[in-house]
């Protein structure tokens, strides 16, 4: 690769660059429950020349500058590193990035997205104070769109609450005789079910268990492998018997006995949770949507009625169509025989 038409001096254009640094970025893992990191990649440019190149492959591993450094070896000497995050200014589980591009001589690093977790933050001061130069906001949108749920978690101290419903037409999510199985198609709670892999937890409450035993798992690990899906979250101050599903030892589950959505949303983000799978039945909903934590609306909505059962969500304190919780819908489409609706609670994403 080389950027010939922009040798490396002062006024470069960094979009093509950085075009590749969010590239490489984008080959590491999204936020989840085993990778509560974001995603960074970073190029190493001298005299017009890609001379190394990095991305960070998940938390615990070395960060995208550290590998690009290495990769460079002693070419980085004089050269401009292009990141797409703000350089770390801590030690977190591996040593801080900021340090690392200064001992290795580099001259110029051009950021996209400045860091949001206070604790790391700090990176461009450190490099300024050591005399490199610093160009900021080359394709800050992009970096931005590759960790939307880690910005979100910084930005708010909670992670992002997605609420998925598959209900009638009517909005019942079961009938009056408590079965729920067989509302939306196969097709739709396969999709549902795949996608549950791109949450860090997934909570319920303990009606929900005691009336479904459902087992929250977003695929079988099989025998011998450690599950990396998302944590399972039962809440809720309902005595749960032993033998559910859900307290089998194939994952890890967390029981909160709480009714406070704030406290949960808390445990998840100190565990490094970044979005979650809202699945619980009307009384969990209820409380989410009346502390306002349920950011965006995942619906899938079969062309069946009931007229009786229970509903998606119980009371939440709207009693007047100017109380009513709107949102944005951001996007709809077939689900087999089923509608889905996506709608969020801000206009995109925040
Ligand atoms: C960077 N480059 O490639 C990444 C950064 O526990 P640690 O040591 O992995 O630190 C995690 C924090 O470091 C993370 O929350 C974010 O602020 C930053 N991630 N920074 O300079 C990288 N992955
Ligand atoms: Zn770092």
């Amino acid at each position: 690769l080389r950027y010939e038409d922009r040798a490396d001096t002062d006024g470069a254009d960094w979009t093509r660059p950085m075009d590749r640094a969010l590239e490489l970025a984008a080959r590491g893992p999204g936020s989840s429950r085993c990778n509560p990191n974001p995603r960074v990649g970073c190029v190493i440019v001298s005299d017009g020349t890609v001379v190394g190149e990095g991305y960070h492959h998940g938390a615990g591993t070395v960060h995208a500058e550290v590998e690009a450094l290495r990769d460079a070896g002693d070419a980085a000497r004089g050269a401009t590193a292009v990141v797409t995050l703000e350089p770390c200014n801590h030690t977190g589980r591996t040593g801080p990035c900021t340090e690392a591009l200064i001992a290795a001589g580099v001259k110029r690093v051009v950021i996209a997205q400045r860091d949001p977790n206070p604790q790391a933050s700090g990176g461009v001061q450190r490099l300024q104070d050591a005399g490199v130069e610093v160009v900021t906001g080359v394709r800050s949108d992009d970096a931005l769109l590759l960790n939307t749920d880690y910005t979100f978690d910084m930005e708010h101290s909670r992670p992002r609450v997605v609420w998925k419903i598959a209900s009638t037409l009517d909005g019942y999510v079961a009938a009056a005789d408590g079965t729920s199985k067989w509302i939306t198609s196969e097709q739709t709670r396969k999709q549902t079910h795949e996608m549950r892999t791109g949450y860090g937890a997934i909570v319920v409450g303990t009606g929900t268990v005691l009336a479904d035993d459902p087992h929250l798992i977003s695929h079988d690990p099989g025998a011998g492998q450690e599950y990396d899906g998302p944590l399972r979250v039962v809440v809720g101050t309902r005595e749960l018997p032993s033998g559910l599903r859900v307290l089998d030892d194939i994952a890890p589950t967390l029981v909160m006995p709480t009714h406070d959505p704030a406290a949960v949303l808390t445990a998840l983000h100190d565990r490094g949770i970044h979005r979650v799978l809202l699945e619980g039945g009307p009384t969990l909903a209820a409380a989410f949507l009346a502390a306002d934590l349920v950011d965006e609306i995942d619906a899938y909505v079969a062309p069946v009625l009931l007229g009786a059962g229970k509903p998606a969500v119980g009371p939440f304190g709207a009693m007047t169509l100017a109380q009513a919780r709107r949102f944005h819908r951001l996007g709809s489409g077939d689900a087999g025989p089923d509608v889905q609706i996506i709608a969020t609670r801000r206009v995109e994403p925040w």
